[in-house]
């Protein structure tokens, strides 16, 4: 069967587009980047399938939503199998290791730090996409909870609006 042909159409930003033009990347597949161009996208924007982008074209046809695109290719380069068992598992390893070095509770010397917000962030869409995510990763669930419990933040996490990213 001949290689589908893909094409992803976006602004020229790294937005919502950027993990799938990665997974292009990291899959080492051909694809083309179609950037548009502030004044070009009164014109794009009605041949849309939802007059949004990203959308990926595979062989001429349409596909929306950053999230279903990413998962698309994901599977088409099995790499949702890559990323589930070995990525993720990787680096939550070294956030458990860096914890464990340093007494357990915080990150990074012996109160809150940048650091300890940021894996708070960067791991808030797997965990609202899987309650399962961090099941093997006590010590990160513990540290996820110090910070989920610091008043303001958990006031803000519970009020706040909730979206896929
Ligand atoms: N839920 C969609 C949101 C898509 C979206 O908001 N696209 C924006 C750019 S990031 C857009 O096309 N804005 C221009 C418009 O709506 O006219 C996704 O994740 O792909």
């Amino acid at each position: 069967m001949p290689m589908a042909s893909y094409k992803l159409h976006y602004f020229d930003v790294r937005g919502r587009a950027e993990l799938s033009r990665y997974l292009f990347l990291a899959a080492g597949r051909d694809f083309e980047d179609n950037r548009i161009p502030q004044d070009g996208w009164s014109n794009v924007k009605p041949t849309l399938v939802y007059g949004q982008v990203p959308v990926l074209e595979v062989d001429g046809k349409q596909l929306a939503q950053s999230n279903a695109i990413a998962r698309f290719l994901a599977r088409e380069f099995e790499m949702g199998k890559n990323l589930a068992e070995v990525v993720y598992p990787k680096f939550l390893g070294y956030f458990e290791k860096q914890l464990e070095n340093n007494g357990g509770k915080y990150l990074v010397g012996s109160g809150l730090t940048v650091a300890d917000l940021s894996v708070y962030a960067v791991l808030d869409t797997a965990v609202q996409k899987s309650e399962t995510f961090l099941e093997k990763n006590e010590k990160l669930r513990a540290h996820r909870d110090m910070v989920g419990a610091i008043p303001k933040i958990q006031e803000y996490v519970s009020n706040r609006k909730k979206t896929d990213i």
